[in-house]
């Protein structure tokens, strides 16, 4: 062992300290920026009371990944600036990592303990708001309707290529725009017509799986007026490009009689679509005989 590599050995401990208190400081700082800077800007922001758990679900795992990427970046500066080659001649290595018991110890507690901390907190969260639904025609849990608020169901139908909104609570009126009034807990019930789509309103901060012969229940509790926009989530043909629209979020009178109105436009057509179902099946083809 050359002199220069005994003198870095020796310093072991001393690397190992000056990284955690590196580490330390740098986490120090950018968590807290991570959490009150950063956190609330990201998406899919507050357009309803699932958004805003989206948010801060998302800041949660942001904060908690600080900390193990700086961690990750802080040894990795460290090394490149503590083992870097001194003289042209002498390649020196750092001490070995590779079998250190202790590394190996915190490793698996640190990374254990961030898994189940993870698994905890989406469980409850899961449990606490519904999590924005999605999960079949049988939500695991449903939102509570928000003080002063109503409640509303809206059918979403999708098919190539184009969303349309069905409200069985009046008269089972088929929609082509999307209008929802504030402070309600509205209950999407998704289904397609044919192939897969996916409902995302990205602002209200839900997204279900449209699938044919499935009813997909999915919540969003709407907070004040808001524009949205309504994009399929999932390939479904050639115009799944141009499957979007956008929709409103309005006062409470404004959509009455902005539904009003829509069922005075649309009578011809509820006369002919089918009666109000979770799912719709296409007629069977007739055969020539
Ligand atoms: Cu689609």
């Amino acid at each position: 062992m050359s002199a220069s590599n005994e003198a870095l050995s020796a310093g072991g401990p001393r690397h190992w300290r000056n990284v955690v208190v590196l580490w330390l400081i740098a986490s120090v700082i950018m968590t807290p920026i991570v959490i009150f800077v950063i956190g609330p800007g990201l998406p899919p922001g507050n357009g309803s009371v699932e958004a805003s758990g989206q948010v801060t679900d998302n800041t949660v795992l942001l904060a908690t990944a600080t900390p193990v990427a700086l961690g990750v970046l802080v040894y990795l500066g460290y090394v490149l600036w503590a083992f870097r080659e001194r003289t042209p001649e002498v390649v020196v290595d750092g001490p070995p990592i590779r079998g250190d018991a202790s590394v190996q110890f915190w490793w698996l507690i640190v990374t254990t303990t961030l898994v189940l901390f993870l698994a905890g907190y989406g469980t409850v969260r899961l449990l606490a708001d519904g999590s924005g639904g999605g999960q079949g025609p049988n939500p695991i849990a449903t939102p509570s309707v928000p003080a002063g608020g109503s409640r509303l169901v809206v059918q979403v139908v999708a098919q190539q290529w184009q969303f349309n909104y069905r409200f069985p609570g009046y008269g089972g009126v088929e929609t082509n725009q999307i209008e929802l009034p504030e402070n309600t807990l509205v209950q999407f019930n998704v289904t397609s017509l044919d192939v897969i789509h996916s409902f995302w309103a990205y602002e209200l901060g839900v997204k279900a799986d449209a699938n044919p012969g499935v009813n997909n229940v999915a919540y969003v509790t709407t907070k004040g007026p808001l524009t949205f926009h309504v994009r399929c989530a999932e390939l479904c043909g050639v115009w799944h490009g141009y499957m979007f629209n956008q929709g409103q979020v309005v006062p409470k009178a404004q959509f009455a009689a902005w539904i009003a109105q829509q069922r005075v436009k649309f009578a011809p057509a509820t006369k002919v679509l089918p009666p109000y179902s979770k799912t719709y099946f296409p007629q069977p083809l007739r055969r020539g005989g």
